[in-house]
């Protein structure tokens, strides 16, 4: 399988006449610039890295556009849709599960995500009751991924309690509870699954609130010494109040302290953090998976970005709630959040001689990659040909410059920029349809019917 692209955004920024070489594994094993097609398949636009989705939980997708009522007395917040999240689940079974992560991993793969970390953590049926096979939802995930063709980094989620210092779980968490002894049991099985079924598996404390500090090591230890490590932190203001009254310290101060956090670590969010913990966390290697879009709708606040761009720190994106899914939409927003805040324009550090859209594009794709562990995010030798073809048909993107054409997917007023996906150099999405979306969403629109009826019953 070798391309010709017209033009692509490579490690050391966008190049003309580009040749990419791939083998049978979906591996690039070659790539050139100034090239002659020379019999490849020549791509039908601007080629740029597929994006990794670093967070995301795959059922919420169904929540989409029901969360819109305000409750009584205007009091609406991150823990009143909460409320509505677990309210919900009580109907979703292990076929919806599956069908509606089915849909949401589609849509991630028309948008450019070609990978995607899922953060899950429902792991018992309805009552709460573990199923006759405790990893039965992870393996509906794993289902779906396939179904969508994008890679799965599996996070599966230990969450033990309801609250900072081991509070007990609440009855709406009872989908979500282990023990670190039942966690162990589940964790053998997704481990031994994790080759021949081709996913990377990683391991995911909810958050603070959700493992004591003992259990956060433990969860950590049944990892293999390489595996992503995911958790929530500092998302919302009361969490890092509730956080300090119990630890006299801050969510990303304790785990940056307490938790020794590295390369392998992804904090998702960090909202809140102190100029001292900003460099820690960048200092640290680690990866803030930013969920711009999500932590706009939930309220959460807005993430310190000028500072933790500017001392180094790496970031990634994730589609988390998926009220929105797009990687160019969650750039996006990040970067306005931070012309709001500044009152100024192209506020994010870029890459020297890079615009802002390419310089953001390219450190999303590379803190994906590294909080995945998947080879994928640049256009290189030795990674997985994940690859997006940008549609210059759109409006947007039609006689742009070539350095010029990430900018106005990200910025402009384009309606979808991706014309091709490719996932391990074959074609998912080819001129904007997805092989298998009629299929999956006639499932998924089956299965929303049957959860209304439930609901109305
Ligand atoms: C989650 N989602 O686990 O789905 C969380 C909300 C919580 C986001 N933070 C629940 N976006 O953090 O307790
Ligand atoms: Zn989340």
């Amino acid at each position: 399988m070798n391309y010709f692209a017209p033009s692509a955004l490579l490690p050391d920024g966008w190049a003309d006449a580009v040749t990419i070489d791939v083998d049978d594994t979906g591996t690039i094993v070659a790539v050139g610039s100034g090239a002659r097609a020379d019999g490849r398949e020549v791509l039908a636009g601007p080629v740029v890295p597929a994006m990794p989705n670093a967070h995301s939980h795959a059922f919420q997708r169904a929540l989409a556009g029901r969360t819109g009522r305000t409750a009584a007395g205007n009091d609406d917040s991150f823990w009143t849709w909460r409320q509505a999240m677990y309210a919900f689940l009580d109907r979703v079974d292990a076929d919806a599960i599956e069908a509606i992560a089915a849909q949401a991993y589609v849509e991630m793969a028309k948008a450019g995500y070609a990978s995607v970390a899922e953060f899950h953590y429902v792991h018992h049926d309805p009552a709460g009751k573990p199923y006759a096979d405790p990893a039965e939802l992870a393996w509906r995930i794993v289902a779906a991924a396939a179904t969508a063709g994008i890679a799965l980094t599996l996070l599966p989620v230990f969450y033990a309690h309801g609250g900072f210092g081991g509070l007990p779980t609440t009855a709406g968490q009872r989908r979500f509870a282990h023990t670190v002894y039942t966690f162990a049991h589940l964790y053998d099985r997704l481990r031994a699954a994790a080759d021949p079924r081709g996913y990377v598996l990683g391991v995911a404390p909810h958050s603070l609130r959700a493992v004591t500090a003992d259990e956060l090591g433990q969860v950590v230890r049944l990892a293999a010494p390489t595996a992503p490590i995911h958790i929530h932190a500092a998302e919302q203001t009361r969490e890092v109040d509730d956080c300090y009254a119990w630890s006299r310290m801050r969510p990303v101060e304790w785990l940056v302290a307490q938790a020794k956090v590295d390369a392998r670590w992804c904090l998702v969010h960090a909202t809140h953090m102190t100029e001292r913990e900003v460099t820690a966390l960048a200092a640290s290697g680690a990866v803030a998976g930013l969920a711009p879009t999500t932590e706009a709708d939930l309220g959460d606040g807005t993430f310190p970005g000028v500072a933790y761009l500017g001392a180094g720190g790496r970031f990634a994106v994730g589609s988390d709630s998926n009220t929105q899914i797009s990687p160019f939409t969650e750039l996006r927003q990040l970067e306005w959040s931070q012309r709001t805040r500044a009152r100024r324009r192209n506020v994010l550090p870029t890459a020297a001689g890079a615009t802002i859209g390419a310089s953001l594009w390219a450190a999303a794709a590379c803190g994906g990659a590294q909080a995945l562990a998947q080879p994928t995010g640049t256009i290189a030798a030795g990674q997985r040909a994940d690859l997006v073809v940008l549609d210059t048909r759109d409006p947007a993107l039609a006689e742009q410059a070539r350095d010029d054409v990430l900018d106005a997917a990200i910025f402009g007023p384009c309606r979808n920029p991706v014309r091709d996906l490719l996932a391990r150099g074959r074609f998912v999405v080819r001129d904007g349809r997805h092989v298998t979306e009629d299929a999956v969403f006639a499932r998924y629109r089956a299965t929303l019917a049957r959860l209304r009826q439930g609901a109305a019953a």
